[in-house]
């Protein structure tokens, strides 16, 4: 049984008639001849490269906001290996936690640096165009180490009212190499006919382990069948990489385990799409605006303090 994204609501790079109307638009000066090609790349192969869009010296500045989440216990969460999504403050030091495969959960609650690093104005820009409507940053995955997650897809992951809309963002914040476990990815793979998972939103862990497998070992055969290769996406730091909603992709096995590879992802959905955020039930969310992209904030401001290097919030949260 294979599923189909609503064709009334499909993004722009997915519709029918894209191909024609981005070379009118492209004819008539409304979009440059670059961002023209890229799009039209991102419609055929369901990815798009920018390499040293973030650059090296905002991605180092990332990585100090990561390392002082860890260090202050910010009042984010994180999702840890055999533990779960927990309070950061509640967990013990990273240290400690005897797995690499950790990540901090939406870091932009608290970080500037990471708000501004989501919304650079090319990724805006795009994410405009491709999807049709303002993009909306729905959360973000800080990850130390790789990933090493299995083949997937990200729509039954992260979702919102629709789930064709959604593009991920994948940002290097260092080197990436085959020794620390780069994203793999299938190009074309985007147009495979999609697995049904039968609703519901799908977990990396361990609840739905077995469909997980079974969603893994469908998109292989698919990619295999239609003669798919399988890409790494060997990064420099401080390049930007965007997937489409069904790019099949995962994170690659590291060749050397404590070889980190810093990396944040983002999701992006739109403001039709995704008018509040998941966390907050039905509350109005505060609007974070940059470049004409969204973060959405909690309606009552956050109000952090600092005591013994420890960082608390009182508000907000
Ligand atoms: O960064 C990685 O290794 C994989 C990330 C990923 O697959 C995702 O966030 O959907």
């Amino acid at each position: 049984m294979t599923l189909e994204f609503d064709r009334s609501t499909l993004p722009w790079v997915d519709q029918e008639g894209f191909p024609a109307s981005l070379q009118e638009q492209t004819a008539n000066g409304k979009i440059s001849k670059e961002l023209s090609e890229k799009l039209s790349f991102f419609s055929e192969q369901g990815y798009v490269a920018f390499p040293g869009l973030l650059g090296p010296e905002r991605a180092d500045a990332l990585v100090r906001e990561h390392d002082l989440a860890w260090r202050e216990k910010w009042p984010i969460q994180a999702l840890v290996e055999g533990i779960g999504v927990a309070d950061l403050p509640d967990l013990p030091a990273k240290a400690e936690l005897g797995t690499h495969h950790y990540r901090l959960n939406d870091i932009q609650d608290a970080s500037e640096v990471a708000r501004q690093s989501m919304l650079l104005p090319e990724i805006v820009n795009f994410l405009t165009l491709a999807l049709g409507d303002t993009p909306v940053a729905m959360q973000s995955l800080f990850f130390e180490y790789g990933s090493e997650q299995g083949t997937h897809q990200d729509f039954p992951y992260v979702q919102s009212q629709i789930l064709s809309h959604l593009v991920g963002c994948w940002i290097a914040c260092e080197d990436v190499h085959a020794d620390n476990g780069p994203l793999f990815y299938y190009p074309g793979s985007h147009r495979l006919p999609k697995f049904d998972w039968g609703g519901g939103s799908l977990t990396f862990d361990g609840k739905d382990h077995k469909q997980v497998e079974e969603f893994g070992e469908f998109l292989e055969t698919g990619c295999r069948d239609r003669g798919l290769e399988r890409q790494t996406f060997h990064a420099a730091k401080g390049d930007v990489f965007l997937w489409h909603a069904a790019l099949v992709h995962g994170g690659s096995p590291a060749n050397d385990p404590e070889s980190t590879r810093k990396s944040l992802v983002v999701h992006f959905s739109t403001r039709s799409a995704y008018p509040r955020d998941r966390r907050y039930g039905g509350e109005e969310p505060r609007l974070y605006q940059h470049n004409g992209g969204l973060i959405y904030q909690r309606a009552e401001p956050t109000l952090w303090i600092r005591t013994k290097g420890k960082i608390k919030s009182l508000l907000g949260r």
